[in-house]
């Protein structure tokens, strides 16, 4: 179908230990689902040190970085990639705003946050950002395409 071919910008989104703990995935991605978007990779793993490191790595002056590092590490992640129509900037809309005290209600951070350093989820802010993390934390054979006949 036609609509199928617009389908092609992909994001990264992890809901952080915080989020898995408070078994936060699977309204996650049904939010996510709802709105119209396609799950293309899902996995679950407790981040080593220098994957943390380099997904923060444009934080790494911040005073909170030692303490970002260490709580994304602490336990469970569930990383994945979504697809669709301009996914990177409506995920964020979704997420809400980096503090949940500034966060709309009806966003994931506004309905089920208060803690700016326990903040449920992760998204890429830009093309760029999703470009660079989507191959950080997925080898290519972990995506999945919904339509490979489009690319034969
Ligand atoms: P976002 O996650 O909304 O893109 P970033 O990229 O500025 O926000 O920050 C990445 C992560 O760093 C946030 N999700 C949050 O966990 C943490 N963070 C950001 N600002 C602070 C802060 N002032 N104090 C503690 N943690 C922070």
């Amino acid at each position: 179908p036609s609509w199928v071919m617009h389908c092609t910008e992909r994001t990264f989104v992890a809901i952080k230990p915080d989020g898995v703990h408070r078994g936060l995935i699977g309204r996650t991605i049904a939010r996510l689902e709802d709105k119209g978007y396609s799950l293309v990779a899902l996995k679950l793993l407790k981040p080593s040190r220098t994957l943390a490191e380099s997904h923060y790595e444009s934080l790494r002056s911040k005073p909170f970085f030692g303490d970002l590092v260490s709580f994304i590490t602490s336990g469970p992640v569930c990383a994945m990639v979504w697809e669709g129509k301009d996914v990177i900037g409506q995920v964020r809309k979704l997420i809400g705003n980096t503090d949940p005290l500034t966060c709309a209600p009806g966003t994931i951070r506004g309905d089920f946050g208060i803690d700016i350093g326990r903040n449920i989820i992760h998204g890429s802010d830009s093309i760029s950002s999703a470009e660079r993390e989507i191959q950080l934390w997925f080898h290519s054979e972990e995506l999945v395409d919904w339509n490979p006949s489009l690319h034969e």
